[in-house]
């Protein structure tokens, strides 16, 4: 074995000391446990496991069915579905592998805008999913910028897609499966769900389970549900046998079986009483940090949240920041966020008047309503003062003594 790689794992220090000391508001990141990485860091790492347990095409195999049948056992029984591929290295694969399995080339795939809330691998023109298939967009309404169901199910009467995909990446609603099962059947669709930024608050009671009405569920295992960077899929037993192949040997080689056993993990503690408590205090922080980004002059597009994140539009609170700057600015100061578009934004994609905020990382660090009455001022403070670097110095001050009190990964 070679000597340890100092200047890589000097990078690493910094990047521990960073999320460590810095407020991290990113909606779709979170801090994974010690066992989570240990498990993604293992000697699972070393070994080949093209094919499902028990039908591998390579040997030395059984330890590593033990792993991935434990991970499929898991995630089958957190979420009741019949069946799971827990192989997807992400959430775009997951979803290409799920338009693979169940749709023709030409067909129509029904998703939200991508600059309204929806997601890259929904069926926009710029993904293979907007090129293999024909994508149709639903948004949200111009009144109280929330989904329209009876618009929906007009389109998708309208339009007769293959296949709809409900699911968002910034929307701050519950998303109803059961009406869309509603739009899915009168229509004659396949439904599938992307819970990709909400499993972990389906898992954990606090959003209801799209698994009984939709025909396959996709997500990613890192965000709220707090695993190993990935992807996973649950469908009903009658798609099973097309989805696996769709994965394998259809779109991906390999699987990353470190990742599978990390997964495993993130299931097993999802399933845990305490998970349940995480999940419900991830939406009471988002709702406690939106009212209080309120009363800070900023508005709270669809008026709130009842999920993990918000959407904040600048322009109430300073007509000439933009979202590039803000999220600029608040890297200087230590708070970490993304920018993002608001519905009907006027600005680019790279500029947008938006910004999108999350509680998942800071609630599995501990903190509760009065931090988040906390971070919106630090956010208001600096970006009031986003001229003066001394204010903004004293800002990242506050941020680290803040985050001193709550540190993801002590010692
Ligand atoms: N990048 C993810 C997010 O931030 O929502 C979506 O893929």
């Amino acid at each position: 074995m070679t000597q340890r790689d100092d200047a890589l794992f000097a990078i690493l220090d910094r990047e521990l000391e960073r999320q460590n000391t810095t407020l991290q508001l990113i909606a779709s990141e979170n801090f994974a446990s010690r066992a989570v990485m240990e498990a993604t860091g293992s000697v699972l790492t070393n070994k080949y496991a093209e094919g499902y347990p028990g039908k591998r095409y390579y040997g030395g195999n059984q330890i590593i069915d033990e792993v991935e049948d434990l991970a499929r056992d898991r995630v089958t029984a957190l979420f009741g579905a019949d069946h799971a591929n827990v192989q997807p290295h992400a959430g775009a694969n997951a979803n290409l592998a799920v338009c693979l399995a169940l749709l023709k080339p030409g067909d129509k795939l029904m998703g939200m805008r991508l600059d309204q809330g929806g997601h890259l691998s929904h069926g926009q023109p710029v993904n293979i999913s907007g090129q293999l298939y024909e994508g149709i967009a639903y948004g949200v309404t111009e009144s109280d910028e929330r989904l329209d169901y009876d618009q929906i199910r007009d389109l998708a009467k309208k339009e007769r897609p293959k296949m709809v995909i409900a699911g968002a990446t910034a929307y701050s609603h519950v998303i109803d499966p059961e009406i869309f099962r509603s739009i899915c059947d009168e229509t004659g669709a396949l439904f599938l769900f992307d819970a990709a930024h909400i499993a972990g608050l389906i898992a954990g009671g606090a959003h209801p389970n799209p698994v009984p009405f939709a025909d396959v569920v996709t997500f990613t295992t890192h965000k709220t549900l707090r695993g190993p960077r990935g992807g996973c899929i649950l469908s009903t037993a009658e798609h099973a046998a097309a989805i696996d192949k769709a994965v394998f040997p259809g779109l991906q080689g390999g699987p990353l079986e470190h990742v599978i056993a990390a997964k495993a993990v993130a299931f097993h503690e999802a399933a845990q009483p305490e998970f349940r408590d995480y999940a419900h205090q991830v939406v009471t922080n988002a709702r406690a940090l939106a009212a209080a980004l309120a009363g800070e002059g900023f508005r709270l597009v669809s008026g709130g949240t009842d999920n993990h994140m918000m959407l904040v539009d600048l322009r109430p609170f300073d007509a000439d920041l933009t979202g590039k700057v803000a999220q600029e600015t608040l890297d200087r100061a230590g708070i970490t966020l993304n920018k993002n578009q608001i519905p009907n934004d006027p600005r680019s994609p790279f500029v947008t008047s938006g910004l999108r905020i999350g509680t998942p990382s800071m609630t599995t660090a501990g903190m509760r309503e009065p931090e988040m009455e906390a971070i919106a001022a630090l956010i208001g403070r600096a970006l009031r003062h986003r001229e003066d670097q001394a204010e903004l110095d004293g800002v990242r001050r506050d941020v680290n003594l803040l985050c001193s009190k709550f540190t993801p990964y002590p010692g």
